[in-house]
This record gives C-alpha cells, structure tokens and sequence, in this order.
C-alpha cells in the first residue's frame, strides 16, 4: 500500500540473535507507474555478525550474545559476508549510467553512514521516504530501516 524501500525479518524471541544470524531481507514497492528509469539497480544490505570463538577463523562459530547486547561486533557486512562486493563481486556501471541503490541495514545494532567512495548521491530518498533529497555526501540508514540513492557516474573509478 505504501511505495518505497524496507527492510523485514522474523519475529521470534530473541529477535538481534535472528538478525544477526542473517534472517532479514529487502523489499522494495514501487509506486503506481514504477520509479523513474535507471541504467543499473542493486540491491545491498548491512548487518552486524557476532562470534564466539577467534572470529576470523573459519568454520562454525556460536553465536555471542553477550557481544551482541554490549554492541560489539566482529563484522560488520554486506549482502551477509566478508567481501561480499568487492573484486570479481563488485557492482559495475559504465561511466554516463545513471545508478540506484535499494540500501538496508538489518542491524541489529550498528546504523550506517552509507556512501560510495567518490561519489555525491544526485538523489536521496532519506529513510525510504518519498521525499527526495539533493547532492548529498553520506547518508545515515538506522538499524531496522533502508534507504534509495541515485547518482550518475561521471569519470572512471573504483
Ligand atoms: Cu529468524
């Protein structure tokens, strides 16, 4: 009923230690007519991980509450891994594309100054909102909320 960019997860007692574990996603609603045409779409999400154990050692880990609750986490990821867009995973656009970004952050805890590195967002749609915002740097997304950014790529970079 209502358009714009959220994100959703489970419910179930104990609600951080289900978002930490990965149990959220992103949904977008397009208004009636959809959202202005653009090049290139991706779809990012952040969450915070915590570990017991040597978090960088792989394998299974337990989760850690007790880090979860003091807000300390071991990772903090996109799209639910280390590296998860970066290398032969990073989003690609051509320079003259115009780029919109459906962003989330599923927390727990951790909320984000989103950004991309030698960029201005053209558009910010600030907490999902309808409203739009212009020429903006870094943009905060709570714990439990998303946002939608636009930019056209102006020279080479990455
Ligand atoms: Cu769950």
């Amino acid at each position: 009923m209502r358009p714009g960019v959220f994100i959703y997860h489970c419910a179930t007692p104990m609600i951080p230690y289900h978002l930490a574990h990965g149990m959220y996603g992103l949904m977008v609603v397009e208004p009636p007519g959809g959202w202005p045409k653009v090049d290139k779409k991706f779809y990012v999400m952040e969450g915070d991980i915590y570990l017991r154990g040597y978090p960088a050692q792989s394998g299974v880990h337990e989760a850690a509450v007790d880090k979860m609750v003091k807000e300390t986490p071991d990772f903090v990821v996109f799209n639910g891994s280390a590296g998860s867009l970066s290398k032969e995973r990073a989003l690609k656009a051509k320079v003259g594309e115009t780029v919109r970004i459906f962003f989330g952050n599923a927390g727990p805890n951790a909320v984000s100054s989103f950004h991309v590195i030698g960029e201005i967002f053209a558009k910010v749609h600030p907490e999902g909102a309808t409203e739009i915002l212009s020429n903006v740097q870094s943009t905060l997304v709570p714990a439990g909320g998303a946002t939608m950014v636009e930019f056209k790529t102006q020279v080479p970079g990455t």
